[in-house]
């Protein structure tokens, strides 16, 4: 007995000297203190032996088993006051095979392209209060407009922001007129899943506070966005919309890239994707927000980025962007 618990205790030590990571430890512990461990097998025999034995070699047996532990935690200890970092062999880091993720590369896209136009870009709260979501974009309580934006609501009272547009106030409060800004970020709403409507999704807000705005200025904007985002001319439609924060109220479609207009699952055989919702700016938002409407006047737009990156990566269902699936995203050409 003595033999075998000494060789065990010098095998121990040999096994953990060759440990270079905590995964070599932990599996040596497993191996020489587990549960199905030799001297767990000794230790679960001792209720068989005779009194005698018992006496002889309890604790001995006990010392060992608490002596290879201390072993095991001592050489965890050294192990990790080498270094904090251990690296595992098995994760494979060869970055060449990473992309960012196409929503990322346009949002940056259109973010540059609207910067070059001397647009600000700000950065707001994903969890909202309901004021900024509705209340001050001229949504009041029980107006049927919230019903086109399913909303998750929070149990803190707050909810999860179902547009972008809560930065035009945000933004008119804390920087006044003039005033123009872009506001990317992901938006979530409570919606019945298909090819091109998501629940959580991206939207860029844009807003431009200025003497003597036009319509005009606003399709000159939208215009140029799309045509440096696709490189050349784009069918476009601009139809009228309903928005309460804005009036007139337009959306703006574009033709689908997927199916070159002919009709497609994608855009449910209309031909068309619904990419922005837009208008010159309703006086009542002016006054939430704090600006003089005598003095300035503006329009707003919300892009769907989401939409966008589909249509610039021929992705002809939206649930493949949020899918986290790989192998999916690789099919597509994104560079
Ligand atoms: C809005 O969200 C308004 N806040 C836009 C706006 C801003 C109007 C400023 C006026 C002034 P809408 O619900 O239409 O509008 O959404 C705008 C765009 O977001 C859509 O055109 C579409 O491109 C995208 N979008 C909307 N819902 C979804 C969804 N479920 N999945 C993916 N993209 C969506």
């Amino acid at each position: 007995m003595e033999e075998e618990l000494t060789k065990l205790v010098a095998s121990l030590e040999n096994d953990l000297k060759t440990c270079t990571k905590e995964a070599d430890i932990l599996n040596v512990k497993s191996k020489y203190v587990g549960k199905k461990s030799r001297i767990m097998e000794i230790l679960a025999s001792l209720k068989d032996m005779s009194v005698d034995d018992k006496r002889k070699y309890g604790s001995l047996i006990n010392n060992t088993k608490k002596e290879m532990e201390g072993l095991v935690t001592k050489a965890s200890d050294e192990l990790a006051n080498k270094s904090n970092i251990t690296f595992d062999d098995t994760i494979d880091f060869d970055i060449t095979k990473g992309s960012l993720h196409p929503v990322t590369i346009v949002a940056k896209e259109v973010t540059d392209i609207l910067k070059r136009m001397g647009f600000t870009v700000v950065m707001g709260p994903e969890m909202e209060s309901e004021y900024y979501n509705f209340e001050g974009l001229n949504i009041p309580k029980d107006h049927p407009a919230r019903d086109m934006q399913d909303t998750y609501y929070l149990d803190n009272g707050m909810l999860l922001r179902t547009h972008t547009s809560p930065m035009e106030i945000r933004s008119m409060e804390n920087y006044g007129a003039p005033l123009r800004i872009a506001a990317p970020g992901r938006t979530f709403r409570n919606e019945d899943l298909d090819a091109n409507h998501e629940n959580t999704f991206f939207q860029i807000e844009g807003m431009v506070i200025d003497k003597g705005i036009t319509i005009g200025n606003l399709i000159y904007i939208m215009q140029n966005v799309l045509r440096e985002i696709f490189k050349t001319d784009v069918k476009v439609r601009l139809r009228p919309g309903f928005f309460p924060f804005t009036e007139p109220s337009y959306e703006l479609d574009m033709g689908c890239l997927i199916c070159g207009g002919k009709g497609c699952p994608t855009c449910k055989n209309s031909g068309w994707i619904e990419l922005i919702g837009c208008g010159m700016t309703h006086p009542m938002v002016y006054k939430y927000g704090g600006v003089d409407h005598e003095i300035y006047n503006g329009f707003a737009f919300g892009l769907g980025l989401t939409r966008l990156a589909m249509m610039k990566y021929k992705i002809n269902d939206i649930r493949i962007l949020n899918s986290g699936d790989l192998r999916a995203l690789e099919e597509f050409d994104i560079h």
